[in-house]
């Protein structure tokens, strides 16, 4: 029997998509009942290998390789065996996609494959994949049923990816499954490095549905692929942009989920690029996904594919020291120290694996005072890894970055030409005015270098106080202000006058960022404008 055929008929029926609460109602073939309970059969183990369609990239055009597709292993996710719509029993499927149910002869069962990754315990984690454009269906894969016959039953699975050779003509059954597998290759790599491992739900959302184009999420309208709210949404559009097979994309948006619950990031996001000045904590988040990436594959290929049959494609190599602009400002010289950190290849003198800078993200960087930055990363690496800070700062220096670094950036001198970008951040104590400026030289879209200015304020004791901004031409000013990470207080008002952001802090030091917009608040300004911290 041709089971893979079986399966593919059964996704052609429209049985792939299922709605996790096993209503079964799009079950057109219902399955005879049990027999009154069993008794008429013998135990029987059904058991089995799960794989699903894999589909590289060619690695000259970053493009995806349809006709190197292999089948690869369905690891980690739940199993369930059912008869009809009662579910008989359940398992895990294994690192080899193999997996084990107990049922018996005689009886008609189908295999549901949920496109789910859950642990409870000492390491735990939730994780789903849903049809944004279905309910928010979770994605299973239901097998046709079969009948028991012997009690050692072997049968094996694969979700199949859809193509027909030049197109996309059924199903697309296995893209969940190598979206799941790229977090399960996360996953695993994590678990040696943390114990207690704990990761909050998360919820996948893709679909074939999943367009470039900005709308309505639950229509497919989705932008881009992203992150939000331990929610990752990614594209599914053929001959335009799909990226369930784009794994350093989707480890990149997993790596944005794990700064948001496990580490850190005080990124505003925004466009952004390689080449790009950006604002610091920008230029980290961004620069951190892209080295993640590389980091969980062990492939410093960052590939995204797109285009008529998914033929196009772009890199990243992460490896690559020689980037564009370097600097504190950008995410290349971010990705790329970053990545020596963790490598072993012989382009730099750091060999320090994934343990240290898993430490500094979810330990000393979580609680900061500074904004998250590669000051503040790197500072916490050389005080932990006293032994390899001869290395480190051969990192740094490759990248125009000052290795007297500390999480302030205080001895950093490379200003691009832009004298208002030094210091990186004004130190204000009660009672002190400054004047500092914005400028839009390296873009206007507020995360670039220099269209904010970023301010350490020293709060001794707990009490109200008072940012001020002064706008000195007719200038809207907002300002924000944070706790290690947390955003305490700030503007966003419409208006020309001064500003007062006044509220209750606690003690220790807050950072702020400032920024100037047009008179109307239509668009950002680099203009000069007095700042003065007040206690009241
Ligand atoms: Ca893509
Ligand atoms: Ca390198
Ligand atoms: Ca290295
Ligand atoms: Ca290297």
């Amino acid at each position: 029997m041709n089971l893979k055929k079986m399966l593919t008929i059964a996704v052609l029926a429209g049985m792939v998509y299922g709605c996790g609460g096993g209503g079964g109602s799009d079950d057109s073939s219902p399955t005879p009942p049990p027999g009154g309970g069993g008794g008429s059969g013998q135990a029987a183990t059904i058991s089995g290998t799960l794989t699903f369609d894999k589909v590289p990239h060619n690695t000259s055009t970053n493009g995806l390789n349809h006709s190197a597709t292999v089948e690869a292993p369905i690891r980690g996710v739940t199993v369930q065996l059912l008869n009809g719509s009662t579910v008989v029993d359940t398992d895990v499927s294994d690192a080899s996609g193999n997996y084990s149910v107990d049922g018996e002869t005689g009886t008609s069962y189908r295999l549901r494959i949920r496109a789910e990754l859950k642990q409870t315990g000492t390491q735990s984690w939730d994780i789903e994949v849903v049809d944004n454009t279905s309910s928010n269906a979770q994605y299973v894969l239901d097998t046709s049923t079969f009948t028991v016959s012997s009690t050692s039953e072997t049968r094996d699975f694969n979700a199949d990816s859809g193509w027909g050779g030049s197109s996309y003509t059924s199903t697309r059954a296995a893209a969940p499954f190598n979206i799941l597998d790229r977090v399960y290759v996360t996953i695993t790599k994590l678990q040696e490095v943390d114990a207690n491992l704990t990761l909050a739900p998360l919820v996948i959302n893709w679909s074939p549905n999943n367009i470039p184009e900005s709308g309505n999420l639950a229509d497919g309208r989705i932008g881009t692929s992203f992150y939000t709210q331990d929610q990752i949404y990614l594209l599914g559009a053929a001959n335009t942009d799909s990226d369930e097979y784009d794994g350093h994309v989707i480890i990149h948006e997993w790596g944005h989920y794990f700064e948001d619950n496990n580490a850190r990031s005080d990124s505003v996001g925004g466009p952004h690029g390689g080449g790009d000045r950006l604002d610091m904590r920008v230029a980290f988040g961004e620069g951190f996904g892209n080295a993640w990436s590389g980091i969980i594959t062990d492939d410093p290929f960052y590939r995204d594919s797109f285009g008529v049959n998914q033929s196009q494609g772009f890199s990243i190599n992460v490896e690559n020291n020689n980037v564009s602009n370097p600097g504190w400002f950008s995410e290349g010289s971010v990705q790329s120290i970053l990545y020596d950190v963790y490598d072993s290849a012989n382009d730099d003198l750091a060999d320090l694996g994934l343990q240290p800078i898993y430490d500094v993200l979810t330990g000393q960087q979580r609680n900061t005072e500074a904004f998250t930055s590669i000051f503040s990363f790197m500072t916490y690496l050389k005080e932990e890894n006293a032994s390899d800070v001869a290395a480190l700062n051969d990192l740094l220096n490759d990248q125009n970055i000052n290795v007297n670094v500390d999480i302030w950036g205080s001895n950093e001198t490379d200003n691009e030409g832009q004298p208002s970008v030094i210091p990186v951040y004004n130190e204000l104590s009660p009672g002190d005015t400054q004047e500092v400026c914005t400028i839009t030289t390296f873009g206007s879209d507020r995360n670039k270098l220099g269209n904010r200015k970023f301010l350490r304020l020293n709060i001794q004791s707990a009490g109200s106080y008072t940012l001020r901004l002064e706008p000195s031409g007719s200038n809207d000013l907002d300002g924000y202000i944070y706790n290690q990470g947390q955003l305490v207080a700030f503007t966003e008002a419409l208006g020309t006058s001064t500003v007062n952001i006044t509220e209750n802090f606690a003690a220790g030091t807050h950072v702020a960022d400032v920024l100037a917009y047009n008179s109307s608040g239509s668009a950002i300004v680099g203009t000069c404008f007095d700042v003065s911290l007040i206690q009241n």
